[in-house]
């Protein structure tokens, strides 16, 4: 059951919740203070509570200990106490001896202090005006799928954007991306679709293609196309100020960017440059900019990443005029970037008054991810791929995400197994990290692992930075090691569409922590094995130079083992085992009962046939959802049942 209650008066609906909620008078779990106008929530914790959620925040699953801020931030540097990354999803589930949710809704910062410095309680401070809404439910589970509904269904990408994508800052020409095709095709290892990061644009200017280096690219992506093969270009939130240039011409002529304190159109350097901000807040510029996506699908394009949008800043006349006026260091806790003061010298049109940046901020990125994905939808007759770095909850429903510029590190793995059930719960169930690391310079032994693990999640992308060593699969000796574990994605293709379709049309999540599953103590503290699906938990090898590791299985499980070859399936216990792991395998278990579908494999999904499969595991019986890949009629009446 949820209760929700407003405080104050919300500049905007921030139209994360779909379902209207039942209205209470007051909180059942919180106390409430006000204090330098600001709303502080408190609620105490018992030793045994595990609070979960808060999306793409880092340190565990278990939130615990930590402090974390909700303000969008453009920051490579991912470590366990950074406050801020891209996205901002303020719900939080705390599982104990009582069980409840609680999502404060609110589009600007909000800090969760939870069982920080030992405090033994969780304190929320939010801006005064902010809906809080409660949820309550028997188990931790029960309390992730409620919210699910009242957020509703989540965004449902076409087949092949479940297939491996490869991408790196810093392909430059048709050339570049031919080489990537070909490596891929001589290596035989599968692909879908390859990115396009920022230099296929004529200097940084939003929906311009260099001539020079995409001569056609509508004849070249076709061509690509009948092999399999999908470009998904980058587009930035900032549109270059370049007179002659349509869409900065169109925009400010009609006034669609965001202003000044002085009234003039805000002007902030990033990529391209000086640029203006569409101003997302306002229905017409969402449609005039998701628009703009068409002279991209007219060349044939079906997929897009979304970047830049917090908004990221490099520089504006006006920070670094005020930085030359103050030069000691804010005594904020957070380190405030130069971005930080732009927010406060940049407004938005909200119903027709003039809002400061800063008190909507983290709305920013979703609405550019939901005027790309409106437009879309009514461009294009079939699904399309889209996924931004910045997100709020409710985004969920116009695109994906990945978790930003990680590095090539073995903690950014392990990170990034914690991230995927939080921002399931969040409903972000699109979603994946740069596989691979984007900082840095990725082993083939970190590559190995991190493919091993990103075969199970909805968004398999291999990125990486500009100036790293080159990180595409067939860049690394001993190609068949790769070719095993990216093969084995397109086996189990069949499971993970499947069980991705279902978990969206049933408000489920597609990954889970073992603790929403099993409460036994130890699946309780486990933050290293995941649950994939109704059927899959898999335990990822997510520690340097390790042959193995130890998995905890609460109940009998099959054991399956992928060398490239077959499968290999042997019963095992309930208990604890340790596994060796070799490089080219993948381990995974399939729950007591149960059994999956895996396929035959392809080169790409356009060869890929769901309804030839095989059952795998004790089970008798798997209920499959099965469609052509692209339909927008998503049904549970696609669900065929195999039988064994
Ligand atoms: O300032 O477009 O997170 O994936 O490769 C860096 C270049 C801008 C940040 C994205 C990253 C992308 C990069 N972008």
């Amino acid at each position: 059951m949820a209760q929700q209650v407003t405080f104050g008066t919300p500049i905007l609906d921030t139209e994360a919740i779909v379902k209207q909620v039942q209205q209470a008078d007051e909180l059942q779990h919180w106390q409430v203070e006000e204090s330098e106008n600001r709303l502080i929530f408190s609620c105490t914790l018992s030793p045994e509570d595990i609070v979960y959620g808060l999306g793409e925040q880092v340190r565990g699953i278990n939130k615990r200990g930590g402090r974390y801020v909700s303000f969008n931030t453009d920051n490579p540097h991912h470590t366990d106490d950074m406050p801020s990354l891209y996205g901002s999803h303020n719900f939080v589930i705390v599982a104990g001896k009582r069980c409840f949710g609680t999502f404060f809704d609110t589009p600007s910062k909000v800090i969760f202090e939870i069982d920080w410095q030992n405090s033994g309680k969780i304190l929320v401070t939010c801006p005064r005006d902010v809906t809080v809404t409660e949820l309550e439910q028997s188990t931790p589970y029960a309390v992730a799928k409620e919210f699910l509904s009242l957020i509703g269904q989540n965004f449902v990408p076409p087949l092949w954007a479940f297939g491996f994508g490869q991408s790196r800052w810093g392909y430059k020409t048709q050339r570049d991306i031919d080489k990537v095709v070909e490596g891929y095709a001589n290596a035989d290892i599968p692909l879908d679709w390859i990115c396009m990061d920022i230099d296929y644009m004529d200097r940084y200017i939003d929906f311009t293609v260099n001539k020079r280096r995409f001569p056609h690219l509508g004849t070249y992506a076709e061509k690509l196309k009948k092999q399999g093969i999908r470009l998904v270009p980058i587009i930035d939130a900032g549109v270059k100020v370049e007179a002659g240039d349509p869409t900065y011409d169109e925009g400010v002529q009609k006034g669609y960017f965001c202003t000044n304190h002085e009234g003039g159109f805000f002007k902030a350097a990033v990529w391209p440059g000086m640029t203006h901000f569409p101003d997302f807040f306002r229905p017409e510029v969402r449609e005039w900019f998701g628009n703009c996506y068409k002279k991209l699908t007219d060349l044939g394009i079906e997929g897009f990443w979304n970047d830049m949008n917090e908004p990221a800043i490099f520089y504006s006349e006006y920070t670094s005029m005020l930085n030359s006026l103050t030069s000691a260091p804010s005594a904020e806790c957070e380190k405030e970037t130069n971005a930080y003061k732009d927010y406060r010298n940049f407004y938005h049109l909200v119903n027709g008054k003039r809002v400061l940046h800063e008190d909507v901020h983290n709305l920013f990125g979703a609405l550019m991810t939901r005027s790309a994905s409106e437009q879309l939808n009514k461009i294009l007759p079939t699904r399309f791929l889209l996924f931004s770095r910045a997100s709020y909850i409710g985004a969920h429903r116009y695109g994906g995400i990945w978790t930003g510029d990680n590095g090539s590190a073995w903690d950014h793995l392990r990170r990034n197994v914690v991230q995927m059930p939080s921002l399931n719960m969040c409903g972000f169930l699109y979603s994946g990290a740069d596989t691979g690391g984007f900082g840095g310079n990725c082993s083939r032994e970190l590559l190995l692992r991190w493919l091993a693990f990103s075969a199970f999640t909805p968004l398999m992308r291999n990125h990486t930075a500009i100036l790293t060593r080159r990180q595409e699969c067939y860049r690394y000796s001993g190609k068949e090691d790769f070719q095993s574990i990216v093969s084995l994605r397109y086996k189990l293709l069949p499971y993970i569409y499947s069980e991705f379709i279902t978990a969206s049309l049933n408000g489920d999540m597609y990954i889970k922590p073992l603790s929403f599953e099993f409460t036994d103590e130890r699946s309780l503290r486990t933050e290293d094995q995941l649950l994939v699906g109704r059927c899959v938990m898999i335990a990822p090898v997510i520690e340097k130079g390790a042959k193995g590791r130890t998995v905890w299985l609460p109940e009998d499980m099959t054991e399956v083992r992928y060398d490239g070859q077959g499968f290999f399936c042997r019963q095992v216990p309930a208990g604890e085992h340790y596994v060796d792991v070799k490089l080219n395998e993948a381990v995974f278990y399939i729950r007591k009962g149960k059994c999956i579908p895996v396929g035959k494999g392809a080169r790409n999904t356009s060869e890929l046939d769901l309804r030839d499969v095989q059952l795998i595991g004790e089970g008798n019986c798997y209920e499959q959802y099965v469609d052509d890949g692209f339909t927008k009629e998503l049904s549970l009446d696609n669900v065929v049942k195999l039988v064994k």
